[in-house]
Parts: C-alpha cells; sequence; structure tokens
C-alpha cells in the first residue's frame, strides 16, 4: 500500500510513524484508518528487527484533533456502527501488538486522537499535550474505544466527568491521573518514546509479548487473566531466552536473547 497520510521513518530499528494531515490537525479520515489498519495489521507484524513503535502528529499543534469531523458527518445510524467497528479493529490492531508501541503526544489528542493515544501501550505527553473526548460537543459519543479505554486509564468518576463536560486535560493533569506516562518539554515527545522502547529492547522479546497479551487480558471480559498468566508465564519457562536469561544472571553478564 502507498501511504499518504502516514509518513513512516526507521530510527535504530524503530518505527515513527507520523500522522500527516497537518492542515487539518492530523484528524483522522478514512484513508488515514485504512492505512493505520494496513500498517498494523500487514507489514509491521513481518518486520522481524522491528524494536517498537512511536506514533506522533506531524506539525506542532496536533497529536490527532479527532476522526475526522467533515468526513463522518455524512454518515447514518448504520454507516456509523460499521466505521466504529472498523475503527475499533485498527486499535485493537495497536493495543495487542507484540512489541512496544507509544504514542508521543505533542498537541491536541481529542476525539479519535485520544483513542489512538490511549490503545497505545505508553504515552509520552509533551508540555503542551492535550487531552479530551468532546464528542457530547457534536451530538455523539466516541466510537474507537473512548468510553472504555478512558476508564481504564483514569478511573470512572474523572472518564464520566471528562465525557459528560468535554473538558480537555493538561499534560500535568494527564500525568497525574495516570494517562501519560511521562511530560517532557515540547519537541521531546519522540526522543523519550525513543529512550524507553531502547530500554525494553534489551528484554526477552518473546516475555514483552506476554506481557502484552497478559495485561490485555485484564481487560478482556472473556478471558480470566490470572489463568491465563499461568499459562503464559509456563510458555515463557520453556523459552530459550529463559536459559539464557538465567545463565547470564548467575554468570553476572548481560543477556543476549534471541527472541526464541
Ligand atoms: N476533523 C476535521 N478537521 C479538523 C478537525 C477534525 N476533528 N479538527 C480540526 N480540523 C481542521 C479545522 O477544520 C481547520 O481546518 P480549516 O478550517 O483551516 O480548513 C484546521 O483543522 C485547524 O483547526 P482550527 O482552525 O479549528 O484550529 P484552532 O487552533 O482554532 O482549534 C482545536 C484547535 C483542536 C481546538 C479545534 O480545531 C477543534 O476543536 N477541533 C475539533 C476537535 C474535536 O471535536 N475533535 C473530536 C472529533 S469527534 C465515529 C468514530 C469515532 C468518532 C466519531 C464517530 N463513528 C464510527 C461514526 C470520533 C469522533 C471524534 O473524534
Amino acid at each position: 500500500m502507498t501511504y499518504e497520510n502516514l509518513n513512516i521513518q526507521q530510527e535504530d530499528g524503530i518505527l515513527i510513524l507520523t500522522i500527516s494531515r497537518e492542515k487539518a490537525l492530523n484528524a483522522l479520515n478514512g484513508r488515514t484508518m485504512d492505512e493505520l489498519a494496513y500498517f498494523f495489521g500487514e507489514a509491521a507484524p513481518q518486520m522481524d528487527d522491528l524494536k517498537g513503535i512511536i506514533i506522533t502528529g506531524a506539525g506542532e499543534k496536533a497529536f490527532v484533533a479527532g476522526a475526522d469531523i467533515k468526513e463522518f458527518l455524512a454518515l447514518d445510524a448504520a454507516a456509523g456502527a460499521e466505521m466504529a467497528q472498523k475503527g475499533q479493529d485498527v486499535f485493537f490492531l495497536i493495543e495487542r501488538f507484540p512489541k512496544p508501541v507509544i504514542a508521543a503526544v505533542n498537541g491536541f489528542a481529542l476525539g479519535g486522537g485520544c483513542e489512538l493515544a490511549m490503545a497505545c501501550h505508553m504515552r509520552v505527553a509533551g508540555e503542551k499535550a492535550r487531552f479530551g473526548q468532546p464528542e457530547v460537543n457534536l451530538g455523539i459519543i466516541p466510537g474507537y474505544g473512548g468510553t472504555q479505554r478512558l476508564i481504564q486509564h483514569i478511573g470512572k468518576g474523572k472518564a464520566m466527568e471528562l465525557l459528560m463536560t468535554a473538558d480537555m486535560l493538561n499534560a500535568e493533569d494527564a500525568h497525574r491521573l495516570g494517562l501519560a506516562n511521562h511530560v517532557v518539554p515540547a519537541g521531546e515527545e519522540v526522543a523519550k518514546a525513543k529512550e524507553i522502547i531502547a530500554k525494553v529492547a534489551q528484554k526477552a522479546p518473546v516475555a514483552i509479548a506476554k506481557i502484552v497479551e497478559c495485561v490485555n487480558a485484564y481487560y478482556d471480559g472473556l478471558k480470566d487473566g490470572f489463568a491465563y498468566e499461568v499459562k503464559e508465564f509456563g510458555a515463557t519457562t520453556g523459552t530459550e531466552d529463559f536459559k539464557e536469561g538465567a545463565a547470564a544472571f548467575i554468570e553476572r553478564r548481560p543477556a543476549n536473547f534471541q527472541g526464541k
């Protein structure tokens, strides 16, 4: 697929995926969602040496200012539900990706943009970042998982308040509430995210993938997270990486994990 709205750069094994519709504050139109679906569903899983992915927005003003309001104006109920399902499927691909995916939030993360950031494994906020779910201003509700993931990140009461009032959180408040992992000076979001991915890349890849699965299992109504952890713990003890990690500890040397 040719990407029109995603700019993808690779640096030191880390992919930096920039949503690039700066004139529309990087709003997620259908084409951008299709490109994200292809990237996370088809392209990225084939990249063996990938350490992790950083998602950010073009320009200094916005991460992503929402779904593209101009485009979804024409939707009826059936088409709206179909679009929401499609969008949720894309964000599940991100949430379940076996390597770290970090949102480098460089400005407005509103509506679908806040939902995109929340689907990532972690969020680094620049000091100008603003998070919010302003859908009620438009007479709709979030459709890409916002009502569910906001509770997971900041708890029910605060989520209710943000969803009902459409208020925005600044970076410090997002950090205080647990929505942002770190706050950094504007322009340093990607660098901080790279630092985190570089640290994760030194760990055992199979274990990292199992961490993603087990943490997500907690929020999956169809799974018993504790039972899932028992099963996946058993799977990691059978890996070559576990033998290598234990041997490296005993021999007091850095581990050389192969992801097997
Ligand atoms: N969609 C389309 N264009 C947008 C946009 C958006 N979400 N946000 C901004 N833009 C465009 C503006 O229209 C403007 O374009 P021009 O007029 O220059 O052509 C340009 O970006 C610059 O924006 P402003 O001139 O408004 O810039 P300001 O600095 O004055 O304000 C702002 C920045 C972020 C506060 C403001 O742009 C704003 O309030 N934007 C809208 C934020 C918003 O409400 N976002 C949430 C959208 S609701 C669904 C699934 C998911 C969703 C909905 C349905 N279905 C399955 C049906 C999710 C919904 C949302 O995300």
